[in-house]
């Protein structure tokens, strides 16, 4: 839709808006107006990659913003972080206009907002050659987007899936991204999880949907000990015991500060220890058997952790769902009986990652590139696991009856 044609046309358009703000001005009380504006939003169709393909538009301490982005590589349509928008609005309408001044040239952007549609204007002027070119953009709210990317790639009406979206700041790519997730519920104990990862203009970079175990609820677990005697103090047994205590904890508190007296998860842990001589483990059907001629009736359990500690070999750890297994090997590559310390970082390991694992956790979740773990002490955002309420009825989503805004079956 650009064109190039000389300067008039622009010229009455933009002093139309100037015109226009002083009198909206007057008509506005209430600086969170107009409804609906602030936040993110995706171009409905974009026909070059030059041409801005997503906008957020924000309201801070010094007034409104709006950030233009394209997913246009070239130097030449790159947008500034975020330009200052001068915006004049009544409770559900608003316009305003952003300039960004490049030597002579100069882009003004023009914001029109009713009825909860945004359109842009975006003229180029530049003034010694009597040059201008413009073009309009129509965008739609990044939810509406998101549920229609749900709708096309999985068949299914998920309105307000959880969606983590990267820091600018410690960002892996060189461009944010989005993670957004649904589970629904199968069975007692299993759920899909539907994935989609997003470009920050609202384009698919992945998508997947996986039956995995649902991050809630009394999970029983059969952790298979590895004694050896070169890590295994005479109390391992009990410092193990007591590492998992500390995980169940960790969802006790994180469960309060959302105002819940139960867990969202809370693990029933059973520990067999096994010597090393007797069993593989790193094969589940071996450490199976060796428990069930203990007496445990292994089919009780949903989860079954190999705990190896060997000190002459260094391996990380494993998560396999259809057997719901997990492996930690002596990633520390300790050859010291284990301080309580490190058992604390084993279970970690065990329950706050490979565990994760069989609830459909990727690393590209939430990838944090920078030092730190800023979800501690879990390894990913709640909101991604349903441990928090993404469509606002005040129920986390994995134990919402209508998860994620969606009605009753
Ligand atoms: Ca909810």
């Amino acid at each position: 839709m650009a064109s190039l044609t000389n300067g008039s046309r622009a010229a009455v358009v933009l002093a139309g808006c100037a015109y226009l703000l002083p009198l909206l001005i007057g008509r506005t009380s209430d600086a969170a107006y107009p409804v609906g504006l602030a936040g993110r939003w995706i171009v409905r169709t974009n026909e070059n990659a030059a041409y801005p393909s997503a906008a957020r538009i924000l309201q801070g301490p010094e007034g409104w913003t709006i950030q233009l982005s394209s997913h246009c590589n070239s130097p030449d349509c790159e947008w500034p972080e975020t330009l200052p928008l001068q915006l004049a609005s009544t409770r559900t309408r608003a316009r305003g206009v952003a300039v960004w001044q490049q030597g002579e040239r100069a882009t003004h952007v023009t914001v029109e907002f009713a009825d909860g549609r945004l359109r842009l204007d975006v003229f180029n002027i530049t003034p010694s050659r009597s040059q201008w070119s413009h073009y309009d953009l129509i965008l739609r709210p990044f939810e509406q987007h998101l549920k229609s990317l749900f709708e096309t790639a999985f068949g299914e009406t998920i309105p307000a899936p959880a969606v983590y979206e990267e820091p600018i700041v410690g960002r892996c790519l060189p461009e944010r991204t989005t993670t957004s997730t649904a589970y629904l519920k199968v069975s007692d104990i299993e759920s899909d999880v539907f994935v989609l990862r997003l470009t920050e203009d609202g384009r698919i970079l992945r998508t997947s949907k996986r039956r995995v175990l649902t991050p809630s609820g009394r999970i029983r677990v059969l952790t298979f000990l590895i004694r050896y005697e070169e890590t295994f103090s005479t109390d391992a047994e009990q410092l193990w015991q007591t590492a998992q205590v500390s995980i169940n904890r960790d969802h006790e508190l994180f469960a309060k500060t959302m105002g819940f007296s139960t867990p969202f998860v809370t693990f029933v842990n059973s520990t067999v220890v096994l010597d090393r001589m007797a069993v593989d483990p790193t094969r589940l059907d071996d450490l199976k058997r060796a428990a069930a001629s203990m007496g445990i009736v292994v089919a009780d359990y949903q989860i079954y952790i190999a705990i190896d500690m060997d000190p002459r070999q260094s391996r990380g750890g494993r998560a396999t769902y259809p057997t719901r297994s997990i492996y930690v090997g002596n990633y520390g590559a300790w050859n010291k009986p284990l301080t309580a310390a490190q058992w604390m970082l084993v279970a970690r390991t065990a329950y706050h990652h490979e565990v994760v694992h069989l609830w459909g956790w990727d690393h590209d979740w939430t990838a944090v590139c920078q030092s730190g773990r800023p979800f501690e002490p879990f390894i990913t955002d709640p909101m991604l696991l349903g441990w928090r309420d993404s469509d606002g009825d005040g129920i986390v989503e994995i134990l919402d009856p209508t998860p994620y805004g969606r009605s009753q079956k």
